[in-house]
């Protein structure tokens, strides 16, 4: 069984990834067997919740409010209007909800007592629960965890050091708080990056260095490659070649063993012979459904399929970790105490970011 190591260095990962193909697969796939079982794949599902109007300046994303991407914007969806979705991705083989919020983070009231209704009733249809609300407080964490949230997404995105070049509107360390904040529960942190967004290899293994040195490392790390999704001020950047995500899913896999690595977003743009190296390199995860947030996956019927031909099966839920309990409404003892959480707004501005929101006609 491999040991977890927590103080991976830049350097040894780097090794890792740019080792000749067939030693890094043989040595993913083999750290893969030792802790799961290679022919069962995790299946979550997205749900936009809260679509567009994001007042963030992620520069690879298409809902944030300044960049000029054609989206439809939507308020905050109805618990029954979520729990119909949620029904439909369970007929389909999904063992996990994940709702998306457009937001910077939580704020105590009305709309976030809603997400807290979202995640009981999923709970009670016996569904892992996610949920990517932007950064939360450790009150707001305790909540969730109270009504019953199985994991909680907040990505690190890429190397504290690209970071910078990305967003400006919040810190690295920031994202570090929130994640802090979900590991003093008991829910679980998904937690990631995107590839493709202009990084250097060495960006790729930073952020590696960083997830891998949680402790505990996080129980799933979201691998994306970048949609490149035009009027975000990296509509131009070229998409990745396949071989960049399989050596990024093998080398996440052999620094985080037991953690469920996710083949995200950009999987419509990979052959099924792509996938199948990825999920032979340590992949044990996918987002089902022919929308991820706001942009095209592939289509369910189309990933069985996929399935069938390779022998894979989805998994059920809850079998990495018990179903949490749901605490309700009226019998919570937490309650949302409005705290003005010190998140940073870093001083950097991103030039690319900044054009952008010209070509937008925004002006703040
Ligand atoms: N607003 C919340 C936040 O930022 O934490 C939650 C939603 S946000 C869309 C969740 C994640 O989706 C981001 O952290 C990023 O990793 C990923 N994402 C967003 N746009 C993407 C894109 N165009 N390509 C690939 N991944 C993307
Ligand atoms: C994650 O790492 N990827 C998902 C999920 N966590 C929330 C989101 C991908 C979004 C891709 C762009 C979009 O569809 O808007
Ligand atoms: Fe907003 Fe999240 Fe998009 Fe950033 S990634 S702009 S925080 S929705």
């Amino acid at each position: 069984m491999s040991e977890i190591k927590y103080n991976w260095t830049k350097e040894e990962i780097l090794k890792i990834y740019n080792q000749p193909l067939m030693e890094l697969l043989y040595e993913a796939a083999t750290v893969h067997r030792e802790s799961h079982n290679p022919n069962q794949v995790q299946v979550s599902t997205l749900l936009s919740i809260k679509t567009g109007g994001c007042p963030e300046d992620c520069g690879y994303c298409p809902q944030a409010a300044r960049y000029h991407t054609d989206l439809e914007g939507n308020d905050l969806m109805g618990v029954q209007q979520v729990k119909a979705q949620a029904l439909r991705a369970k007929a389909s083989g999904s063992s996990r909800v994940c709702m998306g919020a457009a937001w910077r983070n939580v704020k105590d009231g009305e709309e976030f007592d809603q997400v807290l209704e979202m995640v009981r009733t999923i709970n009670k249809l016996d569904m892992e629960v996610c949920c990517t609300l932007g950064m939360i407080t450790e009150n707001q964490a305790k909540r969730l965890a109270e009504a019953g949230l199985y994991a909680y997404n907040h990505n690190l995105d890429t190397s504290e050091d690209y970071y910078k070049d990305v967003i400006s509107t919040r810190a690295y360390q920031d994202r570090l708080d929130t994640i802090g904040n979900v590991r003093k529960t008991n829910v679980t942190v998904c937690s990631g990056g995107i590839i493709g967004m202009g990084e250097k290899l060495e960006d790729r293994a930073g952020m590696l260095v960083a997830l891998s040195s949680l402790s505990p490392q996080p129980e799933s790390v979201p691998i994306n490659a970048l949609v490149a999704v035009e009027g975000t001020p990296m509509e131009d950047i070229e998409p990745i070649s396949i071989w960049d995500m399989i050596r990024m899913v093998a080398t996440t896999r052999i620094v985080m063993p037991h953690t469920q690595v996710r083949l995200s977003a950009g999987r419509a743009e990979m052959s099924r012979e792509g996938q199948a190296m990825c999920f032979f390199a340590g992949a044990n995860s996918i987002f089902a459904g022919d929308k991820l947030l706001t942009t095209p996956n592939p289509d369910v019927n189309e990933d069985m399929e996929m399935f069938k031909i390779l022998g894979l099966e989805p998994m059920k839920p809850f079998v990495k970790k018990a179903q949490p309990e749901t605490v309700e409404a009226a019998e919570s003892l937490l309650e949302g105490i409005g705290e003005k959480p010190r998140w940073t707004r870093p001083e950097h501005s991103i030039e690319r970011n900044e054009e952008a929101k010209k070509k937008a006609k925004i002006v703040d």
